[in-house]
């Protein structure tokens, strides 16, 4: 069986793709760097992250692109013995306009090594690409119109592609003015048994969201929705585990068994929030006689184990518990910070700016991927400024993170202090009593239970203290706060030197239970 979520943790918009015995799953990754997360599987069952593929500043500069600006909603496919993979660079997204540019890469292989990003186009985000079987190549998006009184997405629009140079061909042309559903986004075009097959994401990305199919005999419409339609969603069914389905994309099996990879969101108990963010999970799929298709299972839920493929089982080797700082699972903010150096076992992060900076911080991390976890790391950091600080983070966005810190305190001299930043307001639950630590490496720990998060720390890695309140593990989360949010919890090791100096702090390892 398939279990979902296929991709725990913050992952969304999954675009899947089959080469040969290989699939591969690419997802949106946002202000996280390197861009475009790649998994891989050989069954749909198991799944390893393999690489990313905008992993150098060549490739993708996001110095001071917004929370939740940056890489949005991939498309990847295969084409001849190339790799087509196209994004949306979000550089505003909280104005009635939006800058969304539009890029396209290709490589060779999988791994890259990718070409210069070729400029498409900017009316909208969610490119995707589609080869048809004459040779031509389209370029799909939706289209952003900011205009009051008018839906802001105005239709998903077509444009040829030149297939060796690239370059648009034509003007776009509104193609699919979406379902009564509205908000028509995330495209992905297929052609089976003559028809063209529109799959588009409606609802909006949160519990109202949807996969909706239209199909047409002409590339450029008109298309008829599915009798049936949505195909996939949670709307209105708060029972089901898999809550805001939608945004999905297809993948056949060599012999010829179908499967819908789409976006989901698991709330915390008793909760509409979401703090593993929005991940990717599998539905099988099928063609009816009429041409048309649905879930295997029936109906449009989805569903948390699904028939896996008669494909030969490939499990991959089970992550350890410690992951090596150099694994592809760590991300940065924004750049490949130089303030953050990564050697397998040991950590290096010269003190930079906070952790509400978009320009140069220095943090390091990795996604929450279940709703229980305890974490721990052991820190050597010698602060000598109320300046200096340096620890553990459960980090969502500049706007929200909760942070225990090792830092300065002229009375106390070394101590622990915790920050919470809610919706872009700081609290220090310490207050003016931060807690006073022995010299020497120390462990920090955090754990997460369900909505509530509590930190501890230890001189000798045994015995743990908690330090402050409990704290609320639900907020760190896309449904929280004033502004739009659409990524996922990390844990975090950060480091700021806010008199500019560069104070750095080391970390042995990062264990998550
Ligand atoms: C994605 C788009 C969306 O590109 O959210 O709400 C964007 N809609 O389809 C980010 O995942």
């Amino acid at each position: 069986m398939i279990r979902n979520p296929v991709l725990p943790g913050f992952n969304p918009d999954p675009s899947i793709c089959r080469v040969g015995d290989d699939y591969y799953i690419a997802t949106s990754t946002f202000e996280w760097f390197p861009g475009v997360q790649i998994h891989h599987s050989r069954d749909l069952v198991h799944w390893h992250l393999l690489t990313h593929a905008l992993h150098e500043t060549r490739l993708l500069d996001m110095c001071a692109v917004p929370n939740s600006g940056g890489i949005w909603a991939p498309c990847l496919s295969h084409n001849d013995d190339l790799f087509y993979l196209c994004y949306t660079i979000v550089h505003e997204l909280n104005s009635a306009t939006k800058d969304c540019r539009n890029y396209l890469v290709t490589a060779p292989s999988i791994e890259g090594p990718w070409s210069d990003p070729v400029f498409l186009n900017a009316s909208g985000f969610d490119p995707s690409l589609f080869h048809d079987d004459d040779g031509r190549k389209y370029m799909l998006n939706m289209v952003w119109d900011h205009r009051p009184e008018h839906s802001p997405f105005y239709g998903i629009a077509l444009q040829e592609l030149d297939a060796v140079t690239m370059a648009l061909l034509d003007s776009p042309e509104i193609i699919f003015k979406g379902s009564p559903l509205g908000l028509t986004e995330g495209p992905h075009l297929y052609k089976r048994n003559g028809f063209y097959y529109l799959l588009t994401a409606e609802g909006g990305t949160e519990y109202e969201h949807a996969a909706t199919l239209a199909r047409s005999m002409a590339i450029r419409g008109p298309y008829e929705i599915h009798p049936e339609n949505p195909i996939l969603t949670s709307s209105k069914k708060p029972y089901l585990i898999l809550q805001k389905s939608g945004h999905a994309s297809l993948v056949d099996t060599p012999n010829g068994e179908t499967y819908m990879a789409h976006l989901c969101g698991r709330p915390l108990p008793g909760t509409k929030r979401c703090n593993l963010g929005r991940e990717t999970a599998l539905q099988k799929v099928e063609w009816r006689d009429d041409g048309w298709l649905t879930l295997a299972a029936g109906g449009n839920d989805p569903q948390e184990t699904v028939p896996a493929p008669h494909l030969p089982p490939y499990p991959w080797p089970a992550e350890p518990s410690r992951l090596p700082f150099d694994s592809p699972r760590y991300a940065t903010l924004r750049t490949p910070s130089e303030c953050v150096i990564r050697q397998p076992d040991l950590l290096r992060l010269m003190g930079a700016e906070s952790l509400e900076s978009r320009f140069g911080q220095a943090l390091l991390g990795r996604r929450l991927i279940s709703q229980k976890a305890t974490v721990t790391t052991r820190i050597t950091f010698e602060p000598v400024s109320f300046q200096h600080m340096a620890g553990l983070a459960a980090y969502y966005n500049t706007y929200l993170f909760h942070y225990l810190y090792l830092s300065y305190d002229e009375s106390l001299g070394r101590c622990l202090q915790i920050h919470i930043c809610d919706d872009g307001k700081s609290h220090f639950p310490l207050g003016p009593n931060p807690v006073p630590v022995p010299d020497g490496p120390i462990f920090l720990r955090m754990v997460f239970d369900d909505c509530l998060l509590q930190f501890a720390w230890s001189a000798d890695g045994e015995l743990f203290d908690e330090i402050g309140p409990e704290l609320d593990a639900s907020m760190l989360s896309d449904d929280y706060g004033t502004h739009w949010g659409f990524t996922g919890t990390f844990i975090a090791l950060a480091c700021q030197d806010l008199t500019g100096t560069q104070q750095p702090a080391e970390f042995n390892f990062l264990e998550i239970l």
